[in-house]
């Protein structure tokens, strides 16, 4: 486990000038709140330990050397960027003459080592949350950045560096809509306390299943004052600009339940039927002065499309694992996962994501990750697995799983840690129509090739008879 000094953790309190909360949120934001806090300790007594049992098996070391001051917002992230499957540290720093750049600190045989140092694009004035995302769908993560070419945001830009490599290329860069411009809307350091400073976000998610991850924005009307969530589909490039990314957002102007929603503030994924589609959160602005509303969309993309649902556990129970309980534990920050299968044209396709990467800054990624598979029903042919790996330890932490079927929910208990080939998956299979009609087809099928191989040895037992028949017929014959 990496452990950062206090007051560093991403969980620790920030002042508002660090890019935290208001400490005076607003009266119903602060009910919420303490109705949350109420409802806890019940349930936190029963399975963890006890605060002073943690504290015996805690101790602070320091992970990292850098001398790298922390950017402010930042977005850090704990992924694999190095494709050996375990996590590695992704750090948005300042450079000696102050300006944006990203650290990747390897993990190197169990030890932290920095491995990448790049700057932001260098015509970027306002940057945004860094974001993770298989992006052209070979396997390995990309790095997804959002921000802007002015102070304003008057000209927004997302830009994309491939897994491994340096180089920025643009995704996005049309913000316009007939004749109205819109833009990311850039982070205020000071704002009125009632109001939750945020900085620019991509929320990813693949909404349509294609294997290809979209995301959604906040954007707001340069010249207005319109503030709204726009969905970016993940589509081929189709002009110079992004052909090193092969890919590119579009961004869809004209979704009516989504431009319903005036002054949106956050927009996020979240599978609300647990059906493996991705529908959308949407929190806006009330009809009452600070006051927040919460919208839930549904998706009915109704596409014949395939995905695989997959949750990573933590594998731990509250004590020592008692016998016979299997350790399920939560969902752990830092696993990837990565699919390999073949698509409807017979071309193999990988896909990959990781598990709950980033937090701060309401990154409010999803807690499991749905892979889309797109039409291709073919079983996954592999589906690869790594956890975080605590210092000082040297092999990697990665267990393999074959032939997965499409349309399923995988849940992986990592037990014990350090002994992949142990690891058990729970798989989880959706019932519906097609099943039904699956089990009909079959059904018909057998009943088919039943009634022909009743039909043939009907006909053979008749031509034996007639054939028993003419050898009685002959031997009389023969015997005259
Ligand atoms: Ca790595
Ligand atoms: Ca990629
Ligand atoms: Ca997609």
């Amino acid at each position: 486990m990496l452990r950062l000094p206090a007051g560093k953790h991403p969980g620790a309190k920030r002042s508002p000038a660090e890019g935290g909360q208001p400490s005076r949120p607003s009266s119903d934001y602060l009910l919420k709140m303490q109705l949350v806090r109420r409802t806890r300790p019940a349930a936190a007594t029963l399975s963890c330990p006890t605060p002073e049992a943690l504290a015996r098996n805690l101790s602070w070391h320091p992970a990292l050397p850098t001398k790298s001051k922390m950017r402010i917002p930042h977005s850090h992230a704990f992924i694999d960027l190095t494709e050996d499957f375990t996590a590695d540290l992704f750090l948005t720093t300042l450079s000696a003459s102050g300006a944006s750049q990203f650290e990747i600190w390897e993990n190197l045989d169990g030890n932290f080592s920095v491995s990448t140092i790049f700057e932001k694009p260098q015509n970027m004035m306002v940057v945004g949350q860094s974001a993770f995302a298989d992006f052209d769908g070979d396997g390995h993560m990309d790095h997804l950045l959002p921000g802007c070419e002015d102070k304003n945001c008057q000209r927004s830009t997302i830009y994309l560096a491939g897994s491994g490599t340096k180089q920025w290329v643009p995704v996005l860069q049309d913000f316009s809509n007939k004749g109205t411009l819109w833009g990311f809307v850039p982070f205020v350091h000071e704002q009125r306390p009632t109001e939750i400073p945020i900085p620019i976000t991509l929320r990813i998610g693949d909404y349509n299943m294609d294997g290809y991850p979209d995301a959604l924005a906040i954007l707001k009307n340069t010249s207005g004052s319109n503030q709204q969530a726009f969905l970016l589909e993940n589509v081929p490039c189709n002009n110079a600009s992004c052909e090193g990314a092969h890919r590119m957002f579009k961004v869809y102007w004209e979704l009516t339940d989504l431009n319903q929603i005036r002054d949106a503030v956050v927009a996020t994924f979240f599978d609300i039927y647990e059906d493996g589609i991705l529908d959308i959160v949407v929190l806006g602005k009330g009809y009452a002065k600070n006051d927040f509303a919460i919208h839930a969309l549904k998706n009915n993309f109704e596409a014949d499309a395939y995905f695989v649902k997959v949750i990573v556990l933590s594998g731990l129970c509250s004590n020592d694992c008692p016998r016979k309980i299997t350790p399920f534990g939560v969902n752990q920050p830092g696993p990837y996962i990565m699919y390999t299968t073949v698509d409807a044209n017979g071309y193999l396709k990988n896909g990959s994501a990781g598990q709950l990467s980033q937090s701060a800054h309401l990154a409010l990624q999803l807690p499991y990750n749905v892979l889309g598979l797109g039409r291709s029903a073919n079983f996954l042919d592999h589906l690869y697995v790594g956890i975080p790996r605590p210092s000082g330890e040297k092999s990697t932490r990665k267990q393999e799983w074959t032939a997965i079927i499409p349309n399923s929910q995988l849940i992986v208990i990592p037990y014990p840690h350090d002994v992949p080939r142990s690891w058990s998956a729970k798989l989880y299979l959706t019932p519906s129509n097609i099943v039904l009609l699956t089990a009909v087809a079959l059904v018909g099928v057998c009943v088919f090739i039943l009634a022909i191989i009743g039909v043939l040895h009907w006909q053979e037992k008749k031509a034996d008879d007639r054939e028993k028949r003419q050898e009685a017929h002959r031997f009389h014959f023969d015997a005259m």
